[in-house]
């Protein structure tokens, strides 16, 4: 189906809502024993993100006729790793950050110990939650591939390796191909994960299109980092949500830092480019993919 702008935006909003609606359905409650724990969990999660990994995966079942309730819990997943994450990289330990999606980071709305948990458990969640959602798929085949992907995309040769690799450049100087190995780990990979959970509740998708749609999630896996090291610089922390500026302060590097914010720009224009040629097999089914990697390299949050 062709889409528009009008279109799209109203796609993202039945996503996002889609997947509240599914975390609300996996997340234990706040009044469950230990409460305290739960909160936490709900409290990363269910704070106001864009949900940006679970839209990816319900577009590509879109593009892909797949339904979406069969996506729903590969939807949650995702967001449920990516808070994890976000839970675990703002603590102390790492970048010892104070805000996240504009409220105090878990570990100051709590304590670290309770935030440690929360990210664990919520990890373990989503293991749990792709191998027993029975809406997911009937093929035990596909749903083992499902658990293998993100565990290895999430793992040390993913973004808990591209976390590593980060930590250790910090006020080092890396070159253009190291930082694009650490961004392809640390952002990428997750991103990358999304799109295959999707294609893989697709039978008979076929390698060329499994390809195809793997090309264009590498693109945008690495353009959405390139606008998040641009936006560190361009930005503002009330519409990041998060403090703008923290990557420069701590002496990370960047693409700004790097190549220059000029040169930056310039890179995610290409890395949208090479998506939309990733995409050049699929017709008008794939706008709603299309309409992302635009998003990607447009947003300002
Ligand atoms: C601790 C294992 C471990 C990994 C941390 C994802 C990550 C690796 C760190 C997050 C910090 C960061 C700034 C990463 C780069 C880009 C990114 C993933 C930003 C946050 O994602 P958004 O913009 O956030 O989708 P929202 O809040 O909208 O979900």
């Amino acid at each position: 189906m062709k889409i528009d702008a009008a279109d799209f935006a109203s796609r993202i909003e039945t996503y996002q809502q889609r997947v509240d609606a599914s975390l609300e359905r996996w997340l234990p409650g706040a009044e469950v024993h230990p409460q305290r724990l739960h909160r936490a969990m709900r409290y990363a999660v269910l704070a106001p993100g864009k949900r940006v990994r679970p839209i990816l995966v319900y577009a590509t079942a879109a593009t892909l006729d797949v339904d979406l309730a069969r996506v729903d819990g590969a939807a949650a997943a995702a967001e449920i790793i990516h808070a994890y994450s976000l839970i675990h990289d703002d603590l102390p330990a790492m970048d010892d950050d104070d805000l996240r999606r504009g409220r105090p980071t878990c570990h100051r709305e709590f304590d670290e110990a309770t935030a440690i948990l929360a990210g664990d458990a919520l990890q373990a969640l989503a293991f749990y939650i792709l191998s027993h959602d029975p809406a997911m798929t009937g093929s035990a085949r596909a749903r083992l591939q499902m658990i293998e992907k993100l565990a290895l995309f999430s793992g040390s040769r993913g973004m808990a390796g591209g976390q590593a690799i980060d930590l250790a450049a910090v006020g080092r100087t890396l070159n253009v191909a190291e930082l694009e190995t650490m961004h392809i780990h640390k952002t990428g990979a997750l991103i990358r994960t999304c799109v295959q959970l999707a294609a893989l509740s697709a039978p008979r998708l076929g390698k060329k299109r499994f390809r195809a749609l793997d090309s264009y999630a590498k693109c945008i896996g690495l353009s959405f980092q390139v606008m998040d090291d641009i936006l560190d610089v361009v930005g503002n922390t009330a519409t990041l949500g998060k403090t703008q500026g923290a990557d420069s302060a701590r002496d990370k590097p960047t693409y700004p830092s790097i190549i220059g914010l000029d040169a930056s720009w310039e890179k995610a224009r290409e890395l949208h480019n090479g998506a939309l040629q990733a995409l050049s097999i699929f017709g008008e089914e794939a706008d709603v993919l299309r309409y992302i990697s635009a998003w990607f390299v447009e947003r300002k949050s």
